[in-house]
């Protein structure tokens, strides 16, 4: 046995820094796994990391019985304005237990059909828009997706609207959430004096964190003020929900920080999605065609149903490997809670971090074959052939995506009213380059969209219909 793990070239007081790109340290990092393996340690300024990117070893860290989330620095960071809420709290914290709790039946399948008809809603407006373009006008993906998921969270979490297909800006609670997340990425990167020096940054991140906040509070305060009116969303389980443990409900502190975590989690992470399959469909005019297909089969004419959107399996399969080349969300870390081994090779002593390195672990030769590049949905044909630890894009265990069934119930509607409304012309021949934030996308990426058919007669979304009928 042995500790010494495959280490890159170290700088000084830098140690590895030095052979990290800013922009793209995920890309870097894999990079690095191609050189140094599936297990490879990395020296940050004052303190050490390991990187896992093989099915072998991700098997190992994903044991819960010795292994449990890591909220590191970069999550810290976060914590300034997502708390205690579920994505940056530690397991061992009261609150993570308590809202996981309360939160897990507003995301089981049965909470889906309640969204559905909301998702819709948003759905169409995104196809009326790009219906309405002139045929030399383009599309910008990621950032009307981001558009659409913003919204859907937004309706389908808090019945608000922040109408973002109606503006030409993103609104301003984005602006303020972007910001705040990049300055406290960037504050991972700085020296604590430099950091502490940059006094207008620092005034603008706070005036930034305070936005999010009143906005937050407002919606919360309005909502305890007229009562229940019976609203199926997030908000109303978690001032209505106990825990059944504790018999303890949210304090609206907490309530504040679950909201703006589910705006955070709930919407780049899913417009990311989105924007890498439409990228892979319009590469791939083959797997686009069978997509199609499927499309006019299940829904037709339709506004697509609850029961028709569970039965697009190809898109679904679609979806799936779209996030096993760029899983939206492409790293998480864990802690060793006691001394162990790892696959009986490595010693590890408790308290040591490990981040697991999704896109990498998702292209693991052994698993997926020589062909792990290539965009392949029908690997997804039979999903209970893929062994559990080679594929991660909703993370793991308890700690695992609250909002899976949200995110693909959501991605697989879109996509494919996408799919019923347009052909997709790659006018600029792109070549992916992934922009990497606190997830990733595809920058710059543009289209053409050609209509298939007249996206003026769709009907009435199902929501309309419901409303129009209690009118009557
Ligand atoms: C979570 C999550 C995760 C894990 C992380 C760690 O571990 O650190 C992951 C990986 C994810 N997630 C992913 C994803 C993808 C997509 C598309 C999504 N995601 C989506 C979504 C939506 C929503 C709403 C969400 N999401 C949410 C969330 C939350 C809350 C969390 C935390 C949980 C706990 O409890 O911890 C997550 N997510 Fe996600």
């Amino acid at each position: 046995k042995t500790n010494h793990l495959p280490q890159p070239k170290s700088y000084g007081p830098l140690g590895n820094l030095p052979l990290i790109n800013k922009e793209k340290p995920i890309q870097s990092f894999m990079k690095l796994a191609d050189e140094f393996g599936p297990l490879y340690q990395f020296q940050f300024p004052g303190r050490t990391s390991r990187f896992v990117s093989s099915a072998q070893f991700a098997a190992e860290i994903c044991d819960e019985s010795r292994f449990d989330k890591k909220v590191g620095p970069a999550l810290q960071k976060v914590r300034a304005f997502g708390g205690d809420g579920l994505f940056t709290s530690e397991t061992e914290e009261i609150n993570w237990k308590k809202a996981h709790n309360i939160l897990l039946p507003s995301f089981s399948q049965q909470a889906m059909k309640g969204y559905h008809n909301k998702m819709v809603d948003l759905a169409s407006q995104l196809i009326q828009k790009w219906a309405r373009l002139n045929p030399n006008e383009e599309v910008e993906v990621p950032e009307d997706m981001t558009r659409l998921t913003l919204d859907t969270i937004g309706l389908c979490g808090f019945n608000y609207r922040f109408n973002s297909f109606y503006r030409e800006r993103s609104h301003p609670f984005v602006e303020k959430m972007v910001h705040a997340l990049d300055e406290s990425m960037s504050q991972t990167q700085r020296f604590e004096l430099q950091d502490k020096l940059m006094i207008r940054t620092k005034k603008q991140y706070k005036e930034d964190i305070e936005y999010m906040f009143n906005l937050v509070d407002q919606l919360i305060a309005e909502r305890k003020e007229t009562g229940d009116q019976g609203e199926d969303d997030l908000l109303a389980h978690m001032l209505k929900g106990k825990d059944p443990e504790t018999g303890e409900a949210l304090d609206d502190e907490n309530i504040r920080f679950q909201i703006i975590t589910f705006l955070i989690a709930g919407h780049e992470t899913t417009s990311g999605l989105l924007s890498f399959a439409i990228h892979y469909l319009m590469k791939n005019p083959d797997k686009l065609k069978k997509a199609q297909e499927e499309v006019d089969e299940v829904i037709g004419e339709d506004i697509p149903s609850y029961k028709q959107v569970k039965k697009l399996k190809y898109v679904r399969m679609i979806l799936n490997e779209a996030l096993r080349l760029w899983p939206t969300a492409p790293a998480f870390s864990v802690y060793a809670k006691e001394n162990t081994t790892l696959a009986g090779q490595y010693e590890v002593e408790k308290g040591e971090t490990f981040t697991l390195l999704l896109p990498q672990l998702h292209r693991d030769t052994s698993i997926w074959g020589e062909d792990a590049e290539a965009f392949k949905p029908e690997r997804f044909e039979d999903p209970s052939q893929i062994p559990r630890h080679a594929y991660k894009p909703f993370g793991n265990g308890q700690r695992a995506c609250i909002g899976q069934q949200f995110a693909l119930h959501e991605a697989t509607l879109v996509l494919g009213m996408v799919l019923q409304y347009f052909d997709f012309e790659d006018h600029t021949n792109y070549q992916l380059d992934v922009k990497e934030a606190l997830t990733m996308k595809p920058e710059g990426l543009t289209m053409r969209v050609k209509s298939r058919r007249d996206a003026a007669l769709m009907q009435p979304a199902p929501a309309q219909k419901e409303a129009e009928k209690s009118s009557k």
